[in-house]
């Protein structure tokens, strides 16, 4: 039978690694994020390196029904989803509560918590009915700790752990799996949306010390999903050598 995977934000960083590594697996896949012609692109080029079919679902997950529709449009590409890849999020800005934007806040809410949410709403009971699956969620070590002025974002991603942690409780008797990872600093845009396009100062977060790149989560994901199907991996913490804690990095130290 086909192998079918569905990725949320794949149109760049983890997302669209994880979609390479498992077109390389033989998996068909539907790839998802706001911005059309670089989703489409991204299709284009997973498919001709691996010759598998890649289908590009192009709305933003913030947003209930457009969820609603591409679900429907999921359920005509795909009889069947083995993997799906919660890792559609951002953070938004990086200060203190008390000097924080609002919109900010609703932006990191509405992604990482709401849309997780939404798609999950619509991808269970698709698994459930058709009685396996694996959910991975893409956390942070930001839902395991809080560093300074990361309030909001580390909210978001605990509530990703809590929500991954409810997942399994609730899925294991329906022969569904479900795992979460969990990286520290991985150089993709993240950064550059963090500071809203300011490429100079999310350069800097990435100086004097060697860190993940979206590969290595990918790679974490893909040994999740590939173990014995008795096997289920709750959680994984993956961090650069060079930062021991939430918001502590040994810089300019060769690591
Ligand atoms: P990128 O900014 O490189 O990629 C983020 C992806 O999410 C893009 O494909 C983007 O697509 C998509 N996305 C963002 N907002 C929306 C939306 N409203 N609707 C649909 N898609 C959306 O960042 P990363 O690859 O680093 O981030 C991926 C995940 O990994 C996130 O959940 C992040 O929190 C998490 N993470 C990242 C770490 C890091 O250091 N980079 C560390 C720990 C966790 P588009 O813009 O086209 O919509
Ligand atoms: C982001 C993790 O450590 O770069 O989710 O803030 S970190």
């Amino acid at each position: 039978m086909t192998k079918n995977a569905i990725i949320t934000g794949a149109t760049a960083g983890i997302g669209r690694a994880c979609a390479n590594i498992l077109a390389e697996n033989g998996y068909d896949l539907i790839l998802t994020g706001r911005r059309a012609e670089r989703l489409e692109e991204t299709c284009n080029e997973i498919s001709a390196q691996y010759g598998v079919m890649v289908h590009g679902l192009s709305f933003d997950i913030r947003d209930r029904s457009q969820v609603e529709q591409a679900a429907v449009d999921m359920k005509g590409l795909f009889d069947h989803v083995d993997v799906l890849v919660n890792n559609a999020g951002l953070a938004a800005g990086l200060d203190q509560l008390r000097n924080g934007d609002p919109d900010d806040w609703d932006q990191m809410i509405d992604t990482n918590v709401k849309g997780l949410l939404y798609i999950s709403r619509q991808i269970i009971p698709w698994m459930i009915e058709t009685g396996s699956g694996h959910i991975v969620n893409i956390g942070s070590i930001a839902g395991k700790e809080v560093y300074p002025n990361g309030n909001v974002y580390c909210g978001t991603k605990h509530m990703v752990d809590a929500l991954n942690k409810a997942m399994r409780r609730e899925l294991a008797e329906f022969n569904i799996r479900v795992s979460g990872i969990h990286p520290g600093a991985v150089e993709t845009e993240f950064s550059i949306v963090r500071f809203k396009g300011d490429t100079e100062k999310a350069g800097h977060v990435y100086d004097g010390f060697e860190n993940l790149v979206a590969e290595d989560i990918a790679d974490a994901m893909w040994y999740v999903v590939s173990r014995p199907p008795h096997v289920n991996i709750n959680d994984l913490i993956i961090m650069p050598k060079a930062q021991p804690a939430a918001g502590v990095v040994h810089k300019g130290k060769g690591l």
